[in-house]
């Protein structure tokens, strides 16, 4: 055999042997999650509500849906404290993509250098181990978008955001500066009262109907409810509108065209406004689809002229894939959907990684240490789990499982909007992550609260809408269950 063939050979063989591997490992998986949800209490049951009522003394909870029984949950189920078991295409906010009690997530602590792992918090800033940075090319730069070679990791979703903010204020100001980046000492006093031209009036357009965080900064480009922002200070930064598009897509093309050009104008006549004004629009914030805000989706081209708006008018373009990236659009990032000219500058990340951060390009690094800092700046331990989760995405083929999931979900979630054309609209999706909208907000609550009482945990977003996000690991048979279900609650529904 040519030593060519014998490479070709060995190959095959691995590839072989991993398939079936594979397979083995995801039928024992199959087999020790429930076969089928089983309700047999309200929910929140009488245990839940116990509970409720001891951490209620402790704390704010309305919040709390249920209680869950983390020893019992497994895989697509979660199973709650009054031992309902649900099958759970919510997954704590779209956050755990292998489903719970992961065996493969399980063993990292059968590893003793693990166990040290977990019990070390460095500050991460200024004490790194030594694995660290293979830990991360293995990792988050192993799966980057394409172009990207530069991460930066951070505790969650908002702080993510709030330090690409930051380092978009960097690159600007730096950028204005030109040759001679030395602040002055103007600068330097002035920044420590909180006015210019140490702090620059420096703007990030974002749009109606985004999500990205809660936390003070970010809180400025949050637009989904009220009840997040309200009481609470906020920049004067531009806002534009978000593409609300009619479904079915393909039958309101022109009409969806045209949308997509009302509201890049708006997002064009905003930065020349703001800048006009000394406000300038250092940086575009945007989600791959709008998530909290009603699972609102924009065309590939509305990105790709999005990001040449920016290019135009000096802004960074910052993709909020907090929600969207890991995996539940059928690709790792939802924005390689989008065929956009240039890498995004920055991209942010939480949820699904374990980890929350961002990457970005060269150009976006902050540009002195410390600028860009916090004590813990990510936690190693999480990317231990996202290692694994990696390899499982790999070794079980979970990005084409979700295109296949996906492909049923819709079709499933279009014939029941036949069948029940008064009860849900709008079915959208990309993968699994997948919404329909109900006839009204009430009708919407009803829709999940009777969901959940057949065995189906899912949640609501924006006004009306049910949105999906199961984990990765959901299988075409979960999908039949979930749509069974989902086909007796409109049945019996009224109105
Ligand atoms: O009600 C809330 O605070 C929720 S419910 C779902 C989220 C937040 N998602 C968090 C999120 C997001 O979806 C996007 C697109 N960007 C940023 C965030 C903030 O992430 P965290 O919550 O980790 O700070």
């Amino acid at each position: 055999m040519s030593m060519q063939r014998c490479v070709a050979y060995i190959g095959k063989t691995i590839r072989q042997n991993t398939r079936a591997a594979s397979a083995l490992a995801s039928e024992s998986f199959a087999k020790s999650e429930p076969s089928a949800p089983l309700v047999s209490t309200a929910i929140p049951g009488p245990k839940s509500r116990d509970l409720f009522q001891e951490l209620n003394a402790i704390q704010q909870c309305g919040s709390v849906q249920f209680f869950v029984d983390y020893d019992k949950s497994f895989g697509n189920y979660v199973v709650d404290v009054d031992g309902n078991v649900l099958l759970d295409i919510y997954t704590q906010i779209s956050s755990i993509p292998l489903g719970y009690n992961h065996p493969a997530l399980l063993e990292i602590l059968d590893d003793p250098s693990n166990v040290r792992t977990f019990i070390n918090r460095p500050a991460l800033g200024v004490y790194p181990g030594e694995a660290w940075p293979n830990k991360l090319k293995d990792t988050l730069l192993a799966v980057a978008p394409a172009g990207h070679t530069q991460v930066t990791t951070m505790a969650c979703g908002s702080c993510s955001n709030e330090n690409a903010f930051k380092s978009i204020f960097f690159w600007y100001r730096d950028k204005q500066r030109g040759e001679n980046v030395t602040p002055s000492t103007k600068e330097l006093e002035s920044c420590m009262i909180n006015q210019f031209p140490g702090c620059p009036p420096f703007t990030i357009l974002s749009f109606k109907g985004g999500f990205h965080g809660r936390t003070l900064g970010v809180l400025s480009t949050t637009h989904s409810k009220p009840i997040h922002k309200l009481d609470v200070p906020s920049f004067d930064w531009p806002i534009a509108s978000f593409p609300k598009y009619k479904y079915p897509l393909d039958e309101f093309l022109r009409e969806n065209e045209e949308e997509d050009r009302r509201c890049l104008a708006e997002v064009e006549e905003s930065i020349v406004k703001y800048n006009k004004n000394d406000k300038p629009v250092a940086g575009i914030i945007v989600e791959p689809i709008q998530a909290e805000g009603g699972d609102n989706h924009a065309s590939p081209e509305f990105f790709r002229n999005l990001q040449r708006i920016a290019k135009k008018y000096g802004s960074a373009l910052l993709i909020d894939e907090v929600q969207t990236g890991g995996g539940p659009t059928g690709k790792m990032w939802c924005h390689e959907h989008f065929n956009l000219d240039y890498p995004a500058d920055l991209v942010t990340f939480s949820k699904k990684m374990q980890t929350g951060g961002f990457y970005n390009l060269p150009e976006f690094r902050a540009p002195q240490a410390y600028r860009v800092f916090n004590t813990w700046m990510g936690e190693p331990s999480k990317i231990l789990l996202l290692e694994k989760i990696i390899a499982i995405i790999k070794r079980d083929n979970l990005l084409q499982n979700v295109q296949a999931c996906g492909e049923k979900l819709m079709a499933g979630l279009s014939d029941l909007g036949k069948i029940y054309p008064q009860h849900i609209s709008s079915i959208r999706g990309l993968g699994t992550f997948c919404a329909f909208d109900a006839s009204s907000p009430e009708k919407r609550d009803n829709i999940c609260a009777n969901l959940r009482m057949q065995g189906v945990h899912s949640g609501g977003c924006g006004e009306k809408s049910v949105r999906l996000r199961p984990a990765l690991i959901f299988r075409p048979e979960h999908a039949d269950i979930f749509l069974d279900k989902l086909n007796i609650v409109l049945k019996e529904m009224k109105g």
